[in-house]
């Protein structure tokens, strides 16, 4: 693995406040780069994620600096580009709730797949082909439908939502921008990855909130969709520095990073009650399945099928053996650690909130 040989070290990360982009910016600090993130304008705050990583830019040389922008608008993004010449983009910005993107399919179209295309554009505009490198955030959604299992790079892509759709526009366009103008441009087709700072409504994070919530007498009831879709489940952590490893290789290519082991939602679910001594005896079929608490004989888990999607992506599975070859590359954390490590993060906030007096809401 080469490292660049430019003594310029400065990373461009859209999606900066999100889960990856909170991680990703502290591990290349980490390594002396300097960071500029791309955060949309809200009416309250949503840098909660980076906030430790910010230092008042009135001290003068900070290596972490935010720029008010959205992946809709080409000029700002253009302009940005122009301003900070970044040697390294990661494109992290995206409609990444795949549930969502049937709610709000031509805009998760608009930021997930032109979005890309603006990024791509905005170096051909500015003549930065042979100065800066660009990772895209491509994802496991883009086997979708099962073609072949564990899934890899020359797997078959078959979308199954608006946000898979989108993505595989993106993937494409990097490819097609990497081929037809010599841009390093690669794809990371992550698997899922999570972590205590996940947003609270992918499955895992919802799962784990929730149980602490309950153990903590803040809310009774957990209520899910589907239990037998099946996730490769990773490490946030692991999986941003796969991202920089990505964006190091000789030549741009594209790279799975997966763990290589799968589980259901209804085995997460079991795992995060038995976190905290709790065993779910499940009964029922269907919508009307629910899952009891053995200790205290109340019903725990509930199904509501308004979070069933259209349709569903029914196992995923990765081989990540060329980024293992090819970039080092290997997860660290084991799914247990995940589950424990999400557990106790959960658990502290649900006590700090009990002791405050707050309810479920
Ligand atoms: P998050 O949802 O946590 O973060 C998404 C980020 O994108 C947030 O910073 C969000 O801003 C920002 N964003 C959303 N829309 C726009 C927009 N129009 N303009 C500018 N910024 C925008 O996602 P993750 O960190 O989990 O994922 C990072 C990327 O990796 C995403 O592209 C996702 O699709 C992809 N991915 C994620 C995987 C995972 O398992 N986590 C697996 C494979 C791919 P705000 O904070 O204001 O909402
Ligand atoms: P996913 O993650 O769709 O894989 O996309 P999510 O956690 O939303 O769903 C995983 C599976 O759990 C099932 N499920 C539920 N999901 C949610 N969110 N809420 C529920 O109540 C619920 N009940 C069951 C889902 O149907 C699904 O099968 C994530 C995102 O981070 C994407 O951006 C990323 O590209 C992929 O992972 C890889």
């Amino acid at each position: 693995m080469a490292v660049q040989d430019s003594k310029r070290r400065v990373a461009l990360i859209t999606g900066v406040t999100g889960q990856d982009g909170a991680y990703l910016s502290e591990y290349l600090l980490g390594l002396g780069y300097t960071v500029h993130g791309i955060k949309r304008r809200s009416s309250s705050f949503n840098t909660a994620r980076v906030d430790h990583l910010y230092e008042d830019r009135h001290a003068g040389n900070v290596p972490f600096l935010l720029h008010y922008g959205d992946m809709t608008d080409s000029t700002n993004l253009i302009r940005l580009m122009q301003q900070i010449r970044p040697t390294e983009i990661y494109n992290l910005a995206a409609q990444s709730h795949v549930g969502v993107s049937f709610e709000s399919p031509e805009y998760t179209a608009n930021a997930d797949a032109i979005g890309v295309l603006r990024l791509l554009e905005a170096i051909r505009i500015l003549g930065m082909e042979k100065e800066t490198r660009f990772y895209q955030a491509s994802t496991s959604e883009l086997y979708g439908l099962v073609q072949e299992i564990p899934q890899k790079e020359t797997t078959p892509f078959y979308p199954r939502s608006p946000y898979g759709v989108a993505k595989l526009y993106g993937y494409w366009i990097t490819v097609n921008y990497r081929e037809a103008y010599g841009i390093y441009a690669s794809n990371g087709i992550l698997f899922n990855h999570e972590s205590p700072i996940r947003g609270e409504t992918f499955v895992t994070r919802k799962i784990t909130r929730s149980v602490a919530r309950i153990e903590t007498g803040l809310e009774d009831t957990l209520y899910l969709g589907n239990l037998e879709a099946k996730r490769d489940w990773g490490h946030a952590k692991d999986y941003v520095e796969g991202m920089y490893r990505i964006l190091q290789a000789d030549a741009p290519d594209d790279f799975v990073l997966a763990t290589g082991e799968t589980r259901s939602v209804r085995e997460f679910v079991e795992l995060a009650f038995a976190e905290v001594g709790r065993t779910i005896a499940w009964q029922g079929k269907g919508v009307e399945e629910t899952g009891i608490d053995k200790k205290s004989g109340k019903t725990v888990v509930r199904i509501d099928p308004t979070y069933f999607r259209p349709t569903e992506v029914d196992l995923l599975i990765g081989d990540a053996s060329k980024a293992r070859d090819k970039l080092g590359w290997k997860p660290k954390t084991t799914f247990t650690q995940l589950v424990k490590e999400m557990m106790a993060g959960d658990l502290a906030i649900a006590r700090r909130e009990a002791a405050n007096g707050k309810h479920s809401v």
